[in-house]
């Protein structure tokens, strides 16, 4: 496929920028953000914008989340949210060991892609001992393997209008009266280009367990764990998410977290 002609030296030079990790908060760092009905709440969300802004412009793009040894990984990670889809696309495609899902990258892209687990698993990896800050106030420390996000987006060559990334998940969180809400998630390009950010399949040197994600689910490492969709089926490049779901750019976003989950 041609669009898979990327070279090793291309994938070394984005992720040979050095280990220098950021020091990460602790977990109290985020407590306030459980309390959603507190009513700081709209303050919060005016100072998320700038707390973006902020972390733009001090750490830049280049600023990496901490990463740690084998030695730290102390217990498996821990399940959350969704850890079993019940969905029937989903069931049937795991009954067959993933070999009939496929990974799309679509809209504001020249050259849309469809790509199998096979063909991700073999492309140039990055594999990375991290630390998930989840905003229930739990964290922990594993290993996850995946291909790096920068080297799809060459692939699919993103087009000069596109802003946003935009993850479409495989599992319902939701079912009401009113429809069911599959779950979903949005960065920019920025952190989807960072060096650490990952389309994972590994974790802790297995394949990923379908109560982590499997096939596939994303590592955004200095955001919080609800910025990390899992059991991802569709990657589309936007301008804007303000027509998908509730308009905030994702499931959780549009439910009162902040759109940026900066740790
Ligand atoms: N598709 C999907 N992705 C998701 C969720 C979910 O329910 N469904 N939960 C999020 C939250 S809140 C967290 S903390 C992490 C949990 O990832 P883990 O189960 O691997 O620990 O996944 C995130 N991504
Ligand atoms: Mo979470």
């Amino acid at each position: 496929m041609a669009g898979f002609q990327l070279t090793r030296r291309r994938f070394l030079t984005a992720t040979s920028l050095g280990l220098s990790g950021a020091v990460l908060s602790g977990c109290d760092a985020f407590d306030f953000l459980q309390d959603r009905d507190s009513a700081a709440r709209s303050v919060l969300e005016s100072a998320n914008d700038l707390t973006y802004r902020a972390q733009r412009l001090i750490a830049g793009r280049n600023s990496l989340a901490q990463e740690y040894t084998e030695a730290d990984i102390r217990q498996p990670q821990r399940p959350n949210g969704i850890t079993a889809p019940d969905d029937s696309t989903y069931k049937s495609l795991l009954s067959n060991d993933f070999a009939d899902w496929r990974l799309e990258v679509s809209g504001l892209v020249e050259r849309p892609l469809s790509l199998s687990r096979d063909l991700l698993i073999n492309m140039p990896s990055r594999t990375q001992i991290t630390r998930h800050d989840c905003v229930e106030g739990w964290s922990c420390i594993a290993k996850w393997t995946g291909v790096p996000m920068a080297l799809l987006l060459d692939a699919a060559v993103v087009k000069p209008n596109a802003r946003y990334v935009v993850f479409h998940c495989l599992d319902t969180i939701e079912r009401s009266l009113s429809g069911d809400v599959k779950y979903y998630g949005s960065i920019d390009l920025i952190d989807a280009r960072h060096p650490q950010t990952i389309l994972a399949y590994g974790l802790n040197g297995k394949p990923l367990p379908v109560e982590n994600g499997a096939p596939l689910r994303v590592r955004v490492e200095r955001q919080l764990g609800y910025k990390m969709p899992k059991y991802i089926h569709k990657i589309e490049l936007v301008d804007s998410f303000g027509a998908m779901g509730l308009g905030k750019g994702g499931y959780w976003e549009d439910r009162g977290y902040d759109w940026y989950g900066g740790i």
